[in-house]
């Protein structure tokens, strides 16, 4: 088996420092995060920004600053801003983070319910979205919260709308009202994407560690996060992503499995090698 890609999703756009009160807002709160995720053995940080009052944002200015405060600390980690920002966020909107020409963005692949909200993502935004990642060189990663979403990209793919292969999947599991997070869902899912392709596996919630452990037994990559689950175990609050992130690779340990370093990972995903 390939090492282990994690990625920590350190901030997200809708869980706020009541649910945890180390979920980052600042920049200095972003870096401080994103440090100790990466030294836990993260190779990848899923970034979504936030005004300093903790309100969510997709301005373009605070993910260059965000993104050039943890670039300056960690000169090799993958960063994945989001696209998809929070509910209720205009694809316009939405867009910004593309104008960073960043190595990588998430790409959102259909529709969903999200809790009581509904995360919109119509055919024309995806086409907008997989045109601009098209023609700035980004490589998406291809958020699936529900089964059919997959069959969407995939169809995107094939007609040249998105980045074709090698692609990469994260199979989000468990947002409420979406695709639950169990081990056959996750396994239906994989079955289906194409030969050569890569996968992660974030599980939301308390499925958060089931998901991280099929994730490295069958073979794909983990997330884990504030933005997903902020128990390191029952009732009890992880100080840090950091400490989502060292459970993860005591997992792997336990089961054999290697961690990725940021370059292995670029190699393992098909990206090219860091300038
Ligand atoms: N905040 C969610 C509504 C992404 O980053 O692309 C969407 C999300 C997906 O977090
Ligand atoms: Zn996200």
């Amino acid at each position: 088996m390939e090492k282990l890609i994690i990625t920590a999703a350190i901030c997200g756009a809708e869980v706020t420092k009541a649910n945890n009160p180390a979920v980052p807002y600042t920049v200095e709160e972003m870096v401080r995060e994103a440090k100790l995720a990466y030294e836990a053995g993260a190779a990848i940080i899923h970034v979504h920004v936030r005004e300093d009052d903790g309100t969510p944002t997709q301005d373009r200015e605070r993910f260059r600053v965000v993104m050039d405060a943890i670039r300056k600390e960690l000169p090799d980690v993958i960063m994945i801003p989001s696209t998809g920002g929070a509910t209720g966020m205009t694809p316009e909107e939405r867009l910004q983070p593309t104008e960073l020409f960043p190595e990588m963005a998430t790409l959102d692949c259909g529709t969903c319910n999200f809790g009581d909200e509904v995360f919109e993502n119509t055919m024309p935004t995806m086409r907008a979205f997989g045109k601009r990642m098209i023609e700035n060189h980004i490589k998406p990663e291809y958020e699936c919260f529900e089964i059919g979403h997959l069959d969407t990209v995939l169809n995107m793919a094939k007609k040249g709308e998105v980045p074709g292969a090698p692609m990469q999947f994260n199979f989000v599991l468990g947002v409420p009202g979406c695709t639950p997070a169990t081990v056959d869902n996750l396994a239906f899912l994989v079955g289906k994407i194409p030969a050569g392709s890569t996968w992660t596996v974030t599980g939301v919630g308390r499925s958060a560690w089931t998901m991280a452990a099929a994730g490295i037994i069958m073979g794909g990559n983990v997330r884990v996060g504030f933005e997903d689950n902020v128990y390191l175990g029952k009732g009890h609050k992880a100080a840090s992503n950091g400490e989502l992130v060292e459970k993860v690779v005591r997992l792997a340990k336990e089961l054999g499995r290697e961690i990725a370093t940021p370059d292995e990972a670029r190699a393992i995903l098909g990206m090219p090698a860091r300038k």
